[in-house]
């Protein structure tokens, strides 16, 4: 029985030694270890040796089957090595190319243009002022002078977040702010005067989606106030804001405009890019409202406790969506927010 342990034992670790490929491992293992092989065929033989031999030869075959098992696995692992290193030396994988490339992101026009003005104004003098979406009803509206029954406080225009009934119309409702003009008081009232600021920002309506108006949009707010403001420096902004947009100058018309918190107001229209005589772009009138702005209503500096006979000041509030299309004839304004990749796509810097 020893002796025919120890022939199996020598052919198992000689074929092993010799075997060049998984099959042949297979095959060894099979033929001496598996369920019909010879060592198992041993092992189940043990009954026939007088009582007192069994443990010892049990022992011993149990030795051979071991080693003999952990031979396999050794040889295996030194066959997976070896194919791994002819793979990667061979012909079909270079290790050392670079991977796929991730895909890589780009500013979106509207942060592209917001990034532009902010450079101009700041080379100005301005700062980039900053306010929640979600506003305090006081700073989207008492402050801003809008009267406690203004229809834009209604429902139909605003989006609440606190209740009705829930001090909205007292000053004391939460709404997403309807305007970048928020962000005027919240500066005047950190800041105090002489300020000048610059706010990019999105804004919201209850509003049905059509070519130029979107529920989500974004504008940009510009405010100074200073002794001495007056309305040829509010001009000479809104221009400067075009040509460094456009490069180039636009055809715009200034007419006058009604909002509570400025006096006097006005509306700063551009010549519609897509049409000569009218089309649904610019709802048939060949302008397209672009910027509204006005001297600062005595009221609003008084909400932030600034000295309307002492200082004066100009605001605007350009609407920044509408400036993207204009730019890259967009002729609809709802591509800026639909997240369709290959719109924005067109606009990597
Ligand atoms: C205002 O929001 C004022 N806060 C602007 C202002 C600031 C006036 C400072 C005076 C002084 P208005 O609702 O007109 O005004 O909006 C300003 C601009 O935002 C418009 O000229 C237009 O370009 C853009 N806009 C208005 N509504 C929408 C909309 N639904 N979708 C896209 N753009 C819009």
């Amino acid at each position: 029985m020893l002796e025919r342990l120890e022939e199996l034992r020598h052919e198992g670790l000689t074929a092993v030694e010799a075997s060049n490929s998984e099959d042949e491992l297979r095959e060894i293992e099979v033929r001496l270890l598996g369920r019909k092989g010879a060592l198992t065929d041993l092992l189940k033989s043990l009954g026939t040796l007088p009582k007192e031999d069994r443990p010892a030869a049990g022992q011993a075959a149990n030795r051979v089957k071991q080693e003999i098992a952990a031979q396999i696995e050794v040889a295996r692992g030194k066959l997976h090595a070896f194919n791994l290193a002819t793979d990667l030396a061979g012909d079909g994988l270079d290790a050392t190319l670079p991977g796929p490339k991730p895909p890589a992101g780009g500013l979106h026009p509207l942060g592209q243009i917001a990034r532009e003005l902010e450079d101009v104004f700041q080379s100005m003098g301005f700062r980039i002022a900053d306010g929640p979406e979600v506003e305090l009803e006081d700073n989207n509206f008492d402050a801003l002078n809008i009267p406690a029954d203004h229809p834009a406080r209604e429902s139909h225009d605003t989006i609440w977040v606190t209740p009705e009934g829930d001090g909205r119309g007292k000053g004391k409702g939460v709404c997403m702010r309807t305007h970048t003009s928020c962000v005027q008081i919240r500066a005047l009232r950190e800041h105090g005067a002489p300020l000048r600021v610059v706010a990019p920002g999105r804004v919201f309506r209850q509003e049905t989606p059509d070519p130029t108006h979107d529920h989500t949009f974004h504008q940009m707010e510009g405010l100074v106030v200073d002794k001495g403001v007056g309305v040829h420096h509010l001009l000479h902004a809104m221009n400067t804001l075009l040509e460094g947009v456009f490069g180039r100058k636009v055809e715009t018309r200034l007419r006058p405009g009604f909002f509570p918190f400025v006096e006097p107001g006005f509306e700063l229209d551009a010549r519609c890019p897509f049409c000569k005589t009218g089309c649904r772009v610019c709802k048939q009138s060949t302008w397209i409202e672009l910027m509204p702005g006005g001297m600062i209503h005595p009221n609003v500096l008084r909400a932030c406790d600034i000295d309307p006979d002492v200082y004066s000041g100009y605001a605007f509030g350009l609407g920044l969506s509408r400036m993207v299309m204009l730019r890259y004839g967009i002729d609809d304004i709802r591509w800026l927010l639909s997240g369709d990749l290959r719109f924005l796509e067109q606009f990597r810097a």
